[in-house]
């Protein structure tokens, strides 16, 4: 198997790697886990490539802050809103002199992180004759789409339509059986949720949660 071969097991892994215990977030490891789940992405075809080339390059940016000469302030999350809030690199109300802070970008990622939990807790706990489609967009517009112009929320639901069936997106995941992927999924998303809600709290507390 190929190190860019997906698997769910290498998800799991960074977002496990990504709390430290004083419960901060690496930003090294939270875009790993991102990085991973862009090769799932584009394993399921065409369609994903122009929501993955949005994450692409906001893990890049992300990148570009962690190995640059404030590479220090950007090793966890925390730290990051703490430099960037404290030196003014954050654009509060309006896009101005900082449209690319890395607290806008994380932002993004961390909204659609939610997406990823709310379906993959529906894929979890799906039955045979679930609809991938329909579990993608249930969970779409009970979080990332409120975030979404018209035209965006039009192209995600067309690219949920071409979405491939169940039984490949188990196959997909790449973690064994039907039960072994479940068992799995069990594992990894009160972890993926514990990332997301320690961000969620710093990021409500900061006044963060509407960056432009
Ligand atoms: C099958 C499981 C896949 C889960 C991956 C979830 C990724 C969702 C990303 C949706 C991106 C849609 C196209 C890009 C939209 C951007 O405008 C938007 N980006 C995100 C990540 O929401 C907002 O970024 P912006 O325009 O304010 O820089």
């Amino acid at each position: 198997m190929s190190a860019d071969t997906f698997r769910l097991q290498k998800v799991l892994e960074t977002f496990r790697s990504s709390l430290n215990e004083n419960k901060e977030v690496y930003v090294k490891y939270y875009i790993a886990g991102w990085q991973e789940l862009v090769t799932f992405m584009n394993s399921l075809g065409n369609v994903f490539s122009f929501i993955s080339k949005d994450v692409v390059s906001k893990i890049q940016i992300l990148e570009n802050f962690l190995s640059g000469e404030s590479g220090s302030h950007y090793v966890t999350i925390q730290s990051m809103v703490k430099y960037e809030l404290e030196n003014d690199l954050v654009d509060l109300t309006k896009r101005g002199s900082h449209p690319e802070s890395g607290c806008r970008t994380l932002l993004r990622l961390h909204r659609a992180l939610h997406w990823l939990e709310l379906f993959l807790e529906r894929l979890r706990t799906s039955t045979e004759d679930s609809k991938t489609s329909v579990m993608c967009s249930e969970a779409y517009n009970e979080s990332l789409a409120q975030h979404h112009p018209w035209l965006i929320r039009k192209a995600v639901g067309v690219a949920f339509c071409a979405l491939p069936g169940r039984d490949t997106f188990f196959e997909v995941l790449n973690a064994g059986d039907h039960a072994q992927v479940v068992a799995l999924l069990g594992e990894s998303l009160p972890l993926i949720a514990e990332v997301y809600q320690i961000t969620e709290d710093l990021y409500a507390k900061n006044n963060l949660l509407e960056l432009p």
